[in-house]
């Protein structure tokens, strides 16, 4: 359904297309290919009747708008809610829902805990971990890429590596999967995943107490930084609390879809195998093709004109990175993964001052797991049907079965 909304002004004016699509029903978060194509279709920017706000899905607006943070703030949430008029449902992250001057010294401290450099130093230990996880899935020849993979590397490096003690793991899982559902709306599948969050809330915010933490862990960092005086003590918590929401459900999900499209694409997997110094742009693209972060939105601090469309001040605009990472005007053949393109720029990550912080933690993930699968399977095949987890905001399998075929 799509309809135009004409402008009377003095100025002529581009009329903008109003969509009564619902980019949160069943339907659509299931597989969200063709209203993608729709809202990319329908123009640079479009207006979203059932949401009351307005939608960028063309690879060139979104990527546009995101390095524009002075336009397009972060600090009235990236969410559908806008903090001036709704009161978050907690404290608002001091990283992802600000803008700078906080936001630069907030990111400084996660970026320097997160390096490349102390990256580095995990990879040894990473890499055995990951070596014994693939060798005991060969032998078994059949499992469940999700469940029995992409949900437990993770699990096993990143919550060691903030420092959190053995107790309550199980708790991170539902925490990730209800904040990337709030910053869509109260449907049902928000609904769901807020039942019964009172306790698993407080384990995390207990969790983010600096004599819960391991010394030397990333968390422990955090509250160094505090001691030189770069946080101050109420801060330092809620930045722990950034990275056990956004550290787990997203690697989670670069994981599996690095199996999936490998699956789906076996020549290059072969290709892969013969070239692994193409790991590196093949988790890029696989994070291209997948998105695992869907869209999120910012807010206008001021009034906009998108090509001849003119955005008033606060108003909350919805990024489609899902849909701008397969933007056919920008990129030839779209959905075919193709770990040979040039994937610089793509959105997977964001871009611009709140691009992905904890990515240099995705990619040496990544970069382990992918290494110990090149060296021990040939062919990874699909073997029963995949099975999609809805939430607003990640787009993810709960369930992939498949066999490997040894090397
Ligand atoms: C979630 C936080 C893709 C982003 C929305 C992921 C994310 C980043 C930061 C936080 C939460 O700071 O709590």
């Amino acid at each position: 359904m799509t309809m135009t909304m004409t402008m009377t002004a003095t100025t002529a004016k581009a009329e903008c297309p109003v969509l009564g699509v619902d980019p949160y029903s069943r339907e659509n978060l299931m597989d969200p290919s063709a209203l993608h194509a729709q809202l990319r279709d329908a123009g640079p920017v479009v207006r979203l009747a059932r949401y009351e706000c307005w939608a960028m899905a063309r690879f060139a607006e979104v990527h546009a708008a995101m390095n524009d943070w002075q336009t397009y703030s972060s600090a009235s949430g990236v969410g559908l809610d806008d903090f001036r008029k709704t009161k978050p449902w907690r404290p608002p992250s001091i990283l992802l829902e600000v803008d700078p001057p906080l936001h630069t010294q907030t990111r400084s401290v996660m970026s320097r805990v997160m390096s490349p450099a102390a990256m580095r130093q995990k990879r040894v230990e990473w890499q055995e971990k990951a070596d014994r996880l693939v060798d005991d899935l060969v032998a078994r020849g059949t499992f469940d890429a999700i469940s029995d993979l992409a949900n437990v590397f993770p699990l096993r490096v990143f919550p060691d590596a903030v420092g959190l003690g053995p107790e309550g793991r199980e708790n991170l899982l539902p925490y990730g999967n209800m904040v990337f559902n709030s910053f869509g709306p109260r449907n049902e599948v928000f609904l769901e995943s807020v039942a019964d969050a009172q306790p698993v809330v407080q384990w995390i915010m207990d969790q983010c107490r600096r004599d819960m933490l391991t010394p030397g862990g990333f968390g422990a960092q955090v509250f160094e930084a505090m001691d030189r005086g770069e946080i101050d003590e109420t801060q330092a918590p809620i930045l722990v609390r950034s990275m056990l929401t956004a550290g787990l459900d997203t690697t989670i999900i670069g994981i599996g879809s690095m199996v999936h499209a490998f699956a789906l694409f076996p020549d290059q997997w072969r290709l892969l195998r013969d070239t692994p110094a193409l790991l590196r742009p093949a988790f890029d693209e696989v994070v291209r093709w997948a998105s695992p972060v869907q869209t999120f939105f910012r807010t206008t601090t001021r009034d906009v004109h998108v090509d001849g469309v003119t955005i008033p001040e606060g108003e909350k605009v919805l990024m489609f990175l899902g849909a701008a990472n397969r933007d056919p005007r920008k990129w030839e053949r779209p959905d075919d993964l193709d770990i040979r393109r040039a994937t610089t720029g793509h959105v997977g990550f964001g871009t611009g001052i709140h691009g992905c912080v904890g990515q240099m933690v995705a990619r040496m993930e990544a970069d382990v797991v992918m290494t110990a699968m090149i060296k021990r399977i040939r062919a990874i095949e699909i073997v029963g049907e995949p099975v999609r987890h809805l939430n607003n905001t990640l787009r993810s399998l709960a369930s992939l079965p498949v066999r490997v075929i040894p090397a």
